[in-house]
C-alpha cells in the first residue's frame, strides 16, 4: 500500500523554489568540508511523533489524519512500519529513532509485549536490508505505564525497578540487533513530585547502579554502541535528576559512569532548564559530552515542552557551531524529536515539518561554517581573553602563581582597564551572516 500518495521524492530545488515539497537550502549531495550535508547533518525522523502519536493534549481528543488510522493492534503497528519506510525514502532522511512501545503495543504481560516487539523488529530489519536507512537510536519507554508512576530506575517500587531493567535489556538486544548507533535513556520520571516521601540518596544510587548494569548487560552482548543521557530539568515530574548537562555529568562522575555515557541535548530541554541549547551543546563539547541532538525547539511564551520543529535560524546557527567546533556529532545525529502543532493535522504536514527542519539546520550548517572560517567569534575571543597569554595572565593559566603573587601583582596596579563586549555589534554581524549566506556576497 502507498500512504503518501501526494508526496514523490522530496528533492533539493534551491532557495527561489515555491514547491512545498522541496528543499530549498538542504542540499544532501552539497560538500562542505569534505563532506555530503546527508553525512554531515545525519538527519532522524523520531518515530514517536511522526507515527505513534495522534496530536492529543491534555484538554483534547488527537486531530491527526493517518492513512494507517484504520486499522488497530498488531495490524496497526505492521502498518506504521510500512509507512515509516516510505515516509524515510521519500524524505531521504538517513536514520530513525523509536521507544519499544511507539513501535509495537505492549501487551497484557512483559513476555506478551517482547513477542510483539519481536515481531515488529524482524519485519524492521528485512525493510532495513532494502533501505538505506539505519537506527541512530532506540529506547525503553519507561515512563507511559502506570506502574511508572513513582519511576522506574528511581522507584520506590523494587519491582518496577526490575520490570523496568527488563524493558532495557530487550532495548539492548534489539538495538543490536537493528545495528543502532546509539541507545538513549531519557529518565522520564526519573525524579520526585515532592521531598516529602523521597529518599533522594537511595533514589539516585539506585539509578546509578541501573546504568551500571545496563553498561554490563551491553557489554555482555557486544552491543557498542554510543551510550546517551538526555537531560530534562521537569516534566512530567517537578524536579528530574538528570536535570541538565551539568548535573547529569557531576552524576555521572559520581558513579563512576563518566567514561561510558555521552549526552543527548534537546533544545526544549535546554530552555526549560533556563539555558539556551548553545549553553547545553557549549557544556558538553568543552567536556568532551557532546553525543547527540534532539533538534526542536519551545515556545518561549509557555513554559512546558512543546517539541516544535526548528525553524529558529539563530538558534540552528548557533547549534550548528559548537557541533562543528566539537568536529561533528561522531556516531550521533540531529533526530526531530518534534511534532506538528495540532492543527496541522494533515499527513502532507509531516513532510513540511521535516523539510522546515531539515532546511533551518542546513542555514545553520552553512551559516556556522563561514563564521568559523573567517574566525569571527575566534578572533574576538582571542583579543577578549589577551591578558592571560603574558605575564601574570600567562602564569594564571599554567599553574605558577599563588595567593601572594597575585596579592603582589594588585598592589603594583595604579590603573585597571577593561574593554568593551561588543555585545550589539556581535548579533549585527551574526544577521549580516545569516542574511548574506543566500542573498551572495
Ligand atoms: C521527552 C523526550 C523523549 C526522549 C526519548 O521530552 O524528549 O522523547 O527524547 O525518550
Ligand atoms: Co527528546
Amino acid at each position: 500500500m502507498v500512504y503518501f500518495e501526494n508526496v514523490n521524492k522530496i528533492k533539493y530545488e534551491g532557495p527561489n523554489s515555491n514547491n512545498p515539497f522541496a528543499f530549498k537550502f538542504y542540499n544532501p549531495e552539497e560538500v562542505i568540508n569534505g563532506k555530503t550535508m546527508e553525512e554531515y547533518l545525519r538527519y532522524g525522523v523520531a518515530y514517536w511523533h511522526t507515527f505513534t502519536q495522534d496530536l492529543t493534549d491534555p484538554f483534547g481528543a488527537g486531530t491527526a489524519i493517518r492513512p494507517w488510522h484504520q486499522y488497530t493492534g498488531m495490524d496497526l503497528a505492521k502498518a506504521r512500519v510500512e509507512a515509516s519506510f516510505e515516509f524515510f525514502e521519500k524524505l531521504g532522511v538517513p536514520y530513525f529513532c523509536f521507544h519499544d512501545i511507539d513501535i509495537a503495543p505492549e501487551g497484557s504481560t512483559l513476555k506478551e509485549s517482547n513477542q510483539n516487539l519481536d515481531v515488529i523488529v524482524s519485519m524492521i530489519k528485512d525493510y532495513m536490508k532494502d533501505s538505506k536507512v539505519k537506527l541512530l537510536w532506540n529506547t525503553a519507554n519507561n515512563f507511559t505505564n502506570p506502574m511508572f508512576v513513582h519511576g522506574a530506575a528511581s522507584s520506590s517500587n523494587a519491582d518496577v525497578y526490575a520490570y523496568a531493567a527488563a524493558k532495557v535489556k530487550k532495548q539492548l538486544e534489539i538495538g543490536k540487533e537493528l545495528g543502532g548507533e546509539n541507545y538513549v535513556f531519557w529518565g522520564g520520571r526519573e525524579g520526585y513530585e515532592t521531598l516529602l516521601n523521597t529518599d533522594m540518596k537511595l533514589e539516585q544510587d539506585n539509578l546509578g547502579r541501573f546504568f551500571h548494569m545496563a553498561v554490563d548487560y551491553a557489554k555482555e552482548i557486544g552491543f557498542d554502541a554510543q551510550f546517551l543521557i538526555e537531560p530534562k530539568p521537569k516534566e512530567p515530574t517537578t524536579h528530574q535528576y538528570d536535570f541538565d548537562v551539568a548535573t547529569g555529568h557531576a552524576f555521572l562522575q559520581n558513579y563512576g559512569l563518566e567514561k561510558h555515557f555521552k549526552f543527548n541535548i534537546e533544545a526544549n530541554h535546554a530552555t526549560l532548564a533556563g539555558h539556551t541549547f548553545e549553553h547545553e551543546l557549549r557544556y558538553a563539547r568543552v567536556n568532551g559530552l557532546l553525543g547527540s541532538v534532539d533538534a526542536n525547539q519551545g515556545d518561549p511564551l509557555l513554559g512546558w515542552d512543546t517539541d516544535e520543529f526548528p525553524t529558529d535560524l539563530y538558534s540552528t546557527t548557533l547549534a550548528m557551531y559548537e557541533i562543528i567546533k566539537n568536529g561533528g556529532l561522531g556516531a550521533g545525529g540531529l533526530n526531530f524529536d518534534a511534532k506538528v502543532r495540532r492543527g496541522s493535522f494533515e499527513t502532507d504536514d509531516l513532510f513540511h515539518a521535516h523539510i522546515a527542519g531539515m532546511d533551518s539546520f542546513a542555514v545553520g550548517y552553512k551559516v556556522a561554517n563561514q563564521l568559523i572560517e573567517d574566525k569571527v567569534f575566534e578572533n574576538l575571543m582571542e583579543d577578549r581573553y589577551k591578558s592571560y597569554t603574558s605575564g601574570v595572565g600567562l602564569d594564571i593559566v599554567e599553574g605558577k602563581t599563588d595567593f601572594k603573587k597575585l596579592e603582589e601583582h594588585a598592589l603594583g596596579l595604579t590603573e585597571i582597564t577593561n574593554k568593551s563586549g561588543r555585545l550589539e555589534s556581535i548579533k549585527a554581524t551574526i544577521n549580516q551572516y545569516l542574511l548574506r549566506a543566500y542573498a551572495g556576497k
